[in-house]
């Protein structure tokens, strides 16, 4: 397709840029400026709606292009492979010929407004120059060849299940669970600290398995899931607090999603956390919250998790 085409051309322009950026460098896990929660989560309920009105199977192409590119990473830097590189690029344009451009700008403006000036210049200054402009350049070169691809008009609406086992469980997870919610501090910067001792690499490897669970998930379900997401945002109080009906809204989402995955797919996504996640992290969580709310909730959930199993 013109797209996968326009997609080599990108790639002569700006592998040798990604080759000079250092994947693993700490930085990227920073706020792009001054720390800005409620913005930010601003920033992300634009990407939400993107990714709902996106078509679910090139969302799914796109996280197995992910993937493959992870497995052929090579070098200090973490770059992936020439090939793989030029596979996400054109697996992401085609995601977003999938949504109307304006969802796309929201996008762009929401995280622009969160976005120091100055980082820009800074990201640049850490690789050569002349590639990083021809590296964009190709990125406008490929944008024109998207816009000619792209759609009018969102896709329609996921459809919800109603009245199946996994909702009616949510009802009382989320019952047991909500004292616990309100007990979060869900403005706090300490999700953006960096996991105690573990390396991007390391790190990779979990969130590779992440990948490879979205890409399984039934498409609409997982539509239904951002959606579900993107209400909740709608309802937040000022500490950040969705209302109790649309966190079971999520809650029953999410736990649609995962019972139509493997329970191995799952698993393979929890090992892999537990390795990178040290124990004195959960203390930490606990420790800030009332340990009864979160004793309450976590026996919610291992009732909630057996209802997921046995409709799996
Ligand atoms: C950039 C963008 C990269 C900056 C990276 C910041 C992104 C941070 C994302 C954090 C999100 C949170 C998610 C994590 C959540 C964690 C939860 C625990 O360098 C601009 C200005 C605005 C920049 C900010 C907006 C970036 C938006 C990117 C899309 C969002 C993606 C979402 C990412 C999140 C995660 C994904 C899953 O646009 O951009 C560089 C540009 O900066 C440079 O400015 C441009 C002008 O816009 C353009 O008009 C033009 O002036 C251009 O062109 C210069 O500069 C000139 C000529 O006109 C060209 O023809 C050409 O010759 C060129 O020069 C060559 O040099
Ligand atoms: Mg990605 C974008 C990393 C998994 C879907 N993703 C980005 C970039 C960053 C990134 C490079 C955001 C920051 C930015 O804009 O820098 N993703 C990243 C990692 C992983 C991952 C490390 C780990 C596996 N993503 C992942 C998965 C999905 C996505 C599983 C779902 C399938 N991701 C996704 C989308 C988008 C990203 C839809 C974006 O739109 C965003 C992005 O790239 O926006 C431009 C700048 C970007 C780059 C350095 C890489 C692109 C290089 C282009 C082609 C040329 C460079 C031009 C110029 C020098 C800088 C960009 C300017 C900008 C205004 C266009
Ligand atoms: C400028 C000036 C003009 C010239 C110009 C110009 C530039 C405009 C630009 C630009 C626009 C622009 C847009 C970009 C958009 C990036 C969008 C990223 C979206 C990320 C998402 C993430 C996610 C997911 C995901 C799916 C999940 C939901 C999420 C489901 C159902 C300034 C050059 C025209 C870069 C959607 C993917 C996993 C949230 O206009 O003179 O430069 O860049 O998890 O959904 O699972
Ligand atoms: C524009 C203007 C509107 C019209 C429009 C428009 C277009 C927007 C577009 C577009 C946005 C867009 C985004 C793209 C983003 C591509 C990002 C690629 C990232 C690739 C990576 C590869 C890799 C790896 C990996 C992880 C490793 C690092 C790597 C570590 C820690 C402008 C059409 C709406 C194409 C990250 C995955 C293995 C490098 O809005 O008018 O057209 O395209 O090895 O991580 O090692
Ligand atoms: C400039 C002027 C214009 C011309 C121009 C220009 C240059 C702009 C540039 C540039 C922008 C730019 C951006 C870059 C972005 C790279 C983003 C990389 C993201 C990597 C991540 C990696 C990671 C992980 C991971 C999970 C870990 C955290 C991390 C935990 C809990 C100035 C040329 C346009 C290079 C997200 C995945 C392992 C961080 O605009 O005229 O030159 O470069 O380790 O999670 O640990
Ligand atoms: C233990 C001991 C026994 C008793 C026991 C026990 C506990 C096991 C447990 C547990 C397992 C477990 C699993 C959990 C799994 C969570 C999985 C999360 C996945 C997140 C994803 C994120 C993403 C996306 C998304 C879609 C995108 C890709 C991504 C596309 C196509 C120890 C109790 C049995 C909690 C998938 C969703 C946006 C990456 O066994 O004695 O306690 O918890 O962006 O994909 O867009
Ligand atoms: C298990 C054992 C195997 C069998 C198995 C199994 C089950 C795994 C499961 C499962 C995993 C799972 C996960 C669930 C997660 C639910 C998470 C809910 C989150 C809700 C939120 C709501 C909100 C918001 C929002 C953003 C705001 C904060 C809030 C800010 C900054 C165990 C079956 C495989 C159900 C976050 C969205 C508005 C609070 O593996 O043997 O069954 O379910 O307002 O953000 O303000
Ligand atoms: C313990 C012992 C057992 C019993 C037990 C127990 C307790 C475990 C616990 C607990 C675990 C736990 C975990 C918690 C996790 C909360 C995660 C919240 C994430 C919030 C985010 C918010 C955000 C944003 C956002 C984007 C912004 C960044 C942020 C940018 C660029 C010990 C009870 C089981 C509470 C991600 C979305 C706005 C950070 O196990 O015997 O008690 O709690 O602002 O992006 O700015």
């Amino acid at each position: 397709d013109q797209i996968g085409d326009a997609a080599k051309k990108l790639g002569d322009a700006s592998y040798d840029f990604a080759k000079e950026v250092d994947w693993n460098n700490g930085v990227f896990l920073q706020a792009p400026g001054s720390f800005q929660p409620l913005k930010a989560l601003k920033a992300i309920d634009k990407m939400i709606e993107m990714g709902a009105a996106a078509d679910p199977e090139l969302l799914k192409k796109a996280a197995d292009a992910h993937h493959k590119a992870i497995g052929s990473i090579s070098g200090p830097n973490g770059v992936t492979s020439r090939a793989d590189w030029d596979a996400v690029n054109a697996a992401l344009g085609r995601v977003v010929a999938s949504v109307p451009k304006q969802k796309v700008m929201d996008v762009y403006d929401a995280v622009k407004d969160i976005t120091d000036p100055k980082v820009p210049a800074y990201m640049k200054s850490l690789v050569n120059g002349a590639d990083a402009e021809k590296a964009y350049q190709g990125f406008l070169e490929f944008k024109d060849v998207v816009a000619a691809n792209q759609v009018a008009t969102a896709s329609a609406a996921a459809t919800v299940p109603t009245g199946d086992k996994i909702g009616t469980a949510a009802k009382a997870l989320s019952d047991a669970s909500y004292p616990f919610i309100k007990d979060i501090d869900w403005l706090s910067d300490i999700y953006l600290k960096p996991l105690p001792g573990k390396t991007a690499p390391e790190t990779l490897k979990a969130i590779d398995k992440m990948i490879v669970m979205g890409s399984k998930m039934d498409g609409n379900l997982l539509k239904a899931a951002a959606e579900a997401h993107h209400k909740a945002i709608g309802s937040i109080d000022a500490k950040g607090v969705t209302s109790p009906e649309d966190y079971e809204a999520v809650n029953a989402a999410l736990g649609r999603i995962v019972a139509s995955v493997p329970k191995q797919t799952v698993m393979d996504v929890y090992n892999s956390m537990a390795k990178v996640v040290d124990p004195s992290v959960t203390n930490n969580m606990f420790s800030k919250v009332n340990p009864l709310d979160a004793l309450s909730a976590a026996k919610g959930f291992y009732t909630f998790k057996d209802v997921v199993e046995a409709v799996q």
